[in-house]
């Protein structure tokens, strides 16, 4: 289970994005009160550069089932465990070659509460894809890295998502979709779907499917002075489908594929009436510079815009008592170690000497598995030691930890390794208590 909550024990103010936030829940989107940070145009460019050289140096293509595409998800995977998110990459076949998607969990949030973003990492085969799909890709990963870099603490918890062959036909997001069991389908509060957000003769599309996801986006263009239209033709032609399948809200923003722009938009939007929105879609020249960079910038911000707006303004959320991850995170066999974080603010002083740390490790011979708590400072705490003798299944336990010299604020770390070879397992979930 993807779920990573605090105890809540009453109310108290909410430090969001380097705001001070003190609001009642709200279930619509809350009016724009919250800051949302300019998303720079110049890191997503970046991201779009190793994206073009990725595909330069694999055969002209980030396509499903070549190697610039495994190249590009591990280049998006790279940037999101260094800023902290936590991150699986999910395996899939179609056309008899392995897909992947990459799903990143921001921790904290209400796990019950689950606000998605997401974007088709794959190209065609016959070119780069940079607008079709870096774009997206580029702009939800900024805004994920803007997520770290404020370290936010919204009302629901955070979902990334990188999906693989799009192009076969949404492949990656509806094996997502239909693998996700029922009651975490049911959390998902809403899905965010980013598919071209840079055309070179851009038009400003918004899905039209949740009303509250719709008036976000179009709230943002409003504060532009930027007309937006309805997305008419893309209900089924993207991976916010299948998850409009699943009965869950969705919406999203569209620059424009192949169709042309009229005289109309034109005259709102400038650009060139009688061509293409992207002259290059599926083509060849869909590279580097296959981008408009006012769209690309704009769209960039509106997706955090609508992460920082739609994600709560923050519930309240006081310093409780006790810090929880139960997001699973798998165990190599007889590798390197793994770690699974909570994050502990709005605590005054040190933790104390009768640190609670209860441990939920599924594994076979738990003998092989060695566990430490890792303090913010880096100071490890040993909790168990790896025994060749112990031959019983997982690790469930409660330690305690005299950690009065740790600061209390910050991120601790359950780290787990197993030192011996056959049989694994992953952390279930663990819990701190102060
Ligand atoms: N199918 C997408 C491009 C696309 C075409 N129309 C829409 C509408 C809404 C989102 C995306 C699209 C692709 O080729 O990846
Ligand atoms: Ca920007
Ligand atoms: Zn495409
Ligand atoms: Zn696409």
């Amino acid at each position: 289970m993807n779920l990573y909550r605090r105890a809540a024990v009453g109310a108290a103010t909410l430090a969001i994005g380097g705001l001070l936030a003190t609001a009642a829940p709200s279930a619509a989107a809350p009016s724009p009160t919250l800051a949302a940070p300019d998303i720079p145009l110049a890191n997503v460019k970046a991201h779009l550069t190793q994206l073009q050289s990725i595909a330069s140096a694999n055969g002209g293509n980030r396509a499903h089932g070549r190697p610039g595409y495994k190249a590009s998800l591990d280049y998006v995977k790279g940037k999101l465990d260094a800023a902290g998110f936590t991150t699986r990459i999910q395996q899939f076949t179609s056309s008899g070659a392995t897909g992947y998607n990459l799903i990143a969990d921001w921790p904290g949030g209400d796990a019950n509460q689950v606000l998605m973003a997401g974007a088709h990492l794959d190209s065609v085969s016959a070119g780069p894809g940079i607008n079709d799909n870096g774009s997206g890709s580029a702009g939800i990963l900024e805004t994920a890295l803007a997520v770290s870099r404020a370290q936010l603490k919204p009302d629901k918890h955070l979902r990334f998502a990188w999906w693989g062959a799009e192009e076969l036909g949404m492949v990656g997001s509806r094996y997502y979709v239909n693998n996700l069991p029922s009651t975490d389908r049911s959390k998902i509060s809403g899905y965010l779907n980013f598919d071209m957000i840079a055309s070179p003769n851009p038009g400003y599309f918004v899905y039209d499917d949740d009303p509250t996801i719709e008036k976000t986006f179009k709230d943002y263009y409003a504060g532009l002075n930027v007309p937006t239209e309805i997305e008419t033709e893309g209900d089924g032609r993207s991976d916010h489908a299948p998850f409009d399948s699943a009965g869950i809200p969705v919406g999203g923003l569209f620059s424009g594929a192949e169709r042309s722009k009229s005289s109309a938009q034109a005259q709102k939007w400038g650009g060139t009436a009688g061509q293409a929105f992207d002259r290059c879609y599926h083509s060849s020249c869909d590279t580097s510079s296959n981008i408009n960079d006012t769209a690309l910038d704009r769209n960039s911000d509106a997706v955090a815009y609508a992460i920082w707006n739609l994600a709560g303004d923050g519930t309240p959320v006081p310093p409780g008592d006790s810090y929880e991850n139960t997001a699973d995170v798998a165990i190599p066999d007889n590798g390197a170690a793994v770690t699974s974080t909570v994050n502990v603010t709005g605590r005054t002083g040190n933790a104390p000497a009768t640190l609670k740390v209860d441990v939920d490790i599924r594994h076979t011979w738990r003998g092989d598995v060695v566990v430490d708590l890792v303090a913010p400072d880096g100071t490890a705490y040993r909790l168990k030691n790896s025994s060749s003798n112990d031959s019983a299944d997982d690790v469930v336990a409660s330690y305690t930890v005299n950690a009065s010299s740790e600061p209390a604020n910050g991120a601790w770390k359950l780290r787990v390794q197993d030192v011996a070879a056959q049989d694994t397992g992953y952390i279930n979930s663990w819990k701190l208590t102060f």
